[in-house]
């Protein structure tokens, strides 16, 4: 394994500005949590490798901007995405509405299929929370969708989060026939558009 790694995953961050896209990335990469809030300007990455069932993944997990007069970058990044997670804010009705939306810029710039996860965010401020459990995961489950309420403060679900669905794109890669797999080692992900290399931190604002 000269690169250190079995499969190359690519994963988007999608959802509303303020919602904690960066926080959860930043929580999974280094494990690390910040209150200040940086919203995202453009795009940023992130790299982890992670092993599962004795493989191992390299994620390359993209942190989109929330804010509107980002989405047209966001929308190029969407392409070559092996998985999507849109994240809402359950202390915030509206972010939770927006998946919908979220949802409909998958259909419309995404590949057919790409894995797609949804996360309520901020789970630690209960009494907060207006968005019920119960409520997303009827919605969830009508879109035929994993979701998970997460909490990128207290890690709570974060690392579950990331590893559900490198588990399901890694379930659909080896369902598939060798010769369209393009998601092993060695190959070109899908759509990449890299503006740094590879190797290095995205530099993500959280
Ligand atoms: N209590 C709590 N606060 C959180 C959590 N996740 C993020 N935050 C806070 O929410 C604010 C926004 O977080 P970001 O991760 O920057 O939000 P974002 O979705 O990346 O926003 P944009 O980059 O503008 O799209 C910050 O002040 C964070 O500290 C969480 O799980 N719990
Ligand atoms: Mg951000």
């Amino acid at each position: 394994m000269p690169e250190g790694y079995d499969y190359l995953f690519k994963l988007l961050l999608i959802g509303d500005s303020g919602v904690g896209k960066s926080c959860l990335l930043l929580r999974f990469a280094e494990n690390s949590f910040t209150d200040s809030y940086l919203s995202t300007i453009g795009v940023d990455f992130k790299i982890r490798t992670i092993e599962l069932e004795g493989k191992m993944l390299k994620l390359q997990i993209w942190d989109t901007a929330g804010q509107e007069r980002f989405r047209t970058i966001s929308q190029a990044y969407y392409r070559g995405a092996h998985g999507i997670i849109v994240v809402y804010d359950v202390t915030d009705g509206e972010s939770f509405e927006h998946v919908k939306s979220w949802l409909t810029e998958i259909t419309k710039h995404a590949a057919e299929g790409v894995h797609k996860l949804l996360i309520g965010n901020k789970s630690d401020l209960v009494e907060r929370k207006v968005v019920a459990y119960s409520d997303a995961k009827e919605f969830s489950d009508q879109n035929s969708i994993p979701f998970l309420e997460t909490s990128a403060k207290t890690s709570t679900n974060v690392e579950d989060a990331f590893l559900t669905l490198a588990k399901q794109i890694r379930e659909g890669v080896d369902s598939q026939p060798e010769q369209t797999n393009s998601s092993k080692s060695n190959t070109v992900t899908p759509g990449r558009s890299l503006d740094s290399g590879e190797n290095k931190d995205g530099g993500c604002a959280c």
